[in-house]
């Protein structure tokens, strides 16, 4: 049996309401996870004790409000291995991460010419700033073969990484398919040839431990609400020496360091990239949300996803007319599926009625569908608030969708 991690209904509030008569089985943390009381707490708290904008004034409040706002900054940084909290910058989330990184680095250090290497299976917050860097600077796009079942191997990176590529932008975790990319390797073979690997771990820093020098990315791009944290917050880490030699891409308060009438110079790493007021209890809320996932244990959560997602699989792949999509092993935490001659979005809507939430759609991954030969799927995704009994759930909520369609 595998059981939820934590105490489902006195850590998450949510779980304690009930949808169409039902228990809420929360199958869709990949796109976003439900908020444990501590981060719902630490973010109510902040508004209601120490509310006041960072960085700027002397008063005791916004003393308290600047201290708390570098607390989060180096409590992120701890969980993701970063030497410096200096390296993390407060964005809102994945998308914004990997445009900043597209944007400033991208036009500064990537020519016409060039190569930047993406994957079929890149969510298109990890393909349109690629796209449109390309469109800007004449770069090319090249992207790696995936095997049958949907996996990325050395041999396909060997194939496309060569002397021209500046940029290898990879998901450590697929939304879609669960598969777990082996961006090491990718970060081996770019460094040779002088260029960057940039990670996007909207699906891994919630689900693995994060170490960024194992690694050997350079940016790791990853968002707060899919982790326990607050929406609107996230972050991008990148190594000092990049991040000092890039131009920011939002300006305006306190990202500069003195202003004339014509000209401006920046302030150092990380306000230069951090223009406007932040999201300063979002920020508080995420180091809250990384407090809870330590307690419990990101090991512990790894192995949990892994495990979960495998099994959800197996079930899936076990019920006659229904394809399951991705690697069977290892499996991440996301795993999408179609139930023969019934659209996507109706399967969502009978699990609905049972108070199952999965997502419908192409997941944020057109090229990824067309790859598959696909529409649209079913996803159903897991974390360790889910055990064995959501995916009984997932599996009653199949039966009874193919009984419905059958009438
Ligand atoms: N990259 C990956 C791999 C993702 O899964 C997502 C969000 C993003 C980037 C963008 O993150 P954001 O926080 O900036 O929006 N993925 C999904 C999903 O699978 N369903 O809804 C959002």
């Amino acid at each position: 049996m595998i059981e939820p991690l934590v105490d489902v209904e006195r850590d998450f509030p949510i779980f304690n309401r009930t949808i169409n008569g039902h228990r809420l089985v929360w199958l869709d943390s990949a796109a976003t996870s439900q908020k444990p009381e501590a981060v719902v707490q630490a973010v109510d708290r902040f508004y209601r004790e120490s509310n006041a904008n960072v960085l700027r004034s002397v008063h005791t409040l916004a003393d308290e409000a600047t201290t708390a706002f570098a607390r989060a900054r180096e409590k992120v940084a701890r969980f993701i291995g970063a030497d410096q909290a200096e390296e993390v910058i407060f964005t809102r989330g994945t998308t914004e991460s990997l445009n900043l990184v597209a944007r400033s680095f991208g036009d500064m250090f990537v020519k016409e010419g060039n190569e930047i290497v993406l994957s079929p299976m890149e969510h298109h917050s990890n393909l349109i700033p690629w796209q449109q860097l390309a469109r800007r600077t004449g770069a090319l796009l090249k992207y790696v073969d995936l095997t049958e079942d949907g996996r990325i191997t050395a041999e396909g990176l060997q194939q496309v990484i060569g002397p021209q590529t500046r940029v290898v932008a990879l998901s450590k975790i697929s939304n879609v398919l669960g598969a777990i990319n082996p961006v090491e390797i990718a970060a081996e073979m770019v460094h040779r040839v002088g260029g960057v690997l940039v990670v996007d771990g909207a699906q891994s820093v919630p689900h693995q431990p994060t170490n960024v020098k194992d690694l050997g990315a350079d940016f790791l791009a990853f968002s707060g609400h899919k982790m326990c944290g607050p929406t609107g917050i996230g972050a991008l880490w990148g190594r000092m020496e990049w991040l000092e030699k890039m131009e920011p891409v939002i300006f305006g308060g306190e990202m500069i360091s003195y202003v004339d009438r014509d000209t401006a110079t920046w302030a150092e790493v990380p306000e230069k990239f951090e223009g406007g007021t932040p999201n300063i209890a979002g920020a508080i809320g995420l180091g809250a949300a990384v407090d809870y996932l330590e307690q419990v244990g990101m090991e512990r959560i790894s192995q949990h996803s892994q495990a979960l997602g495998e099994r959800a699989f197996e079930v899936l792949a076990d019920i006659p007319g229904v394809s399951v999509y991705g690697p069977q092993r290892p499996h991440g935490a996301a795993v999408a599926f179609n139930i023969e001659g019934v659209h996507p979005h109706d399967v969502a809507q009978v699990f609905d009625a049972q108070a199952v939430a999965i997502r419908a759609g192409h997941h944020c991954a057109q090229p990824l569908m067309q790859w598959l030969g696909v529409g649209s799927t079913a996803r159903a995704s897991v974390y360790l608030y889910n055990g064995d009994a959501d995916i009984d759930r997932l599996r009653e909520a199949i039966l009874e969708t193919k009984r419905f369609f059958r009438r």
